[in-house]
């Protein structure tokens, strides 16, 4: 296998590892930068020839390079299947699919990030509580949303654990991580607990 993913602690990054994990791929190259040096490798010419944008993730196959980690999550299933991590393509099943694996970015992630913004990254002469409050309420929206569609359900499409679990998943884990998951709905809390369970985001978000 020519693959190789560019992962640090608790960056984006998380969603490809997890779901390498949960696809049972393991013979790829997995370039660990630990979190103390992830700054300074980011701005490397090396890594910077890679990833323009200095993020995480990135992806090399072949001649191929991927930045965005959701298209890497599709790419990777079209790619490297098994397909029980995505419902079979162009069936209602996959609609729902599709929006929720794009939604965990395209859609919820500016919310969750300028709630983290405003309270925990920014130093505190820069943090806006105005903004604060918007995010935490644009976040709540969100995660009423994802409340009223789980409706009992395990997972995003029902039954069947996707890689969509997985995108919105790692904005549940970010969530956590800034302590402002104690106050989203209970069906999203006890989702929350139920991936937390998953061996394979249990050994990925060990990795340091
Ligand atoms: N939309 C991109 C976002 C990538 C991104 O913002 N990654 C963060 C880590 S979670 C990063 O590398 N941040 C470092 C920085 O902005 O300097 C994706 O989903 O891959």
């Amino acid at each position: 296998m020519t693959l190789t993913v560019y992962h640090s602690p608790k960056m984006r990054s998380l969603r490809i590892v997890w779901q390498l994990e949960e696809m049972g791929i393991t013979d790829y190259e997995l370039k660990l930068i630990p979190r103390a040096d992830v700054y300074t490798y980011a701005k490397t010419p090396e890594y910077l020839a890679i990833n323009p944008l200095a993020k995480f993730p990135s992806i090399t196959d072949g001649d191929l390079t991927m930045v965005e980690s959701t298209a890497i999550q599709e790419y990777l299933l079209d790619k490297y299947g098994p397909k029980d991590l995505a419902p079979e393509r162009g069936t209602a099943a996959y609609g729902t699919f599709l929006q929720w694996l794009h939604f965990g970015e395209a859609g919820m992630n500016i919310y969750v990030i300028m709630l983290m913004a405003h309270t925990v990254l920014l130093p505190e002469e820069q943090r806006s509580k105005g903004m604060a409050i918007w995010a935490k309420g644009e976040t709540q929206k969100c995660l009423n949303f994802l409340s009223d569609h789980l409706e009992g359900s395990e997972w995003i499409c029902g039954e069947q654990f996707t890689a969509a679990d997985i995108s919105i998943g790692y904005m549940i884990y970010l969530l956590k991580i800034i302590n402002q998951l104690d106050d989203a709905p209970e069906a999203v809390q006890a989702y929350w607990d139920r991936l937390k369970e998953r061996p394979a985001f249990a050994k990925t978000s060990r990795l340091s």
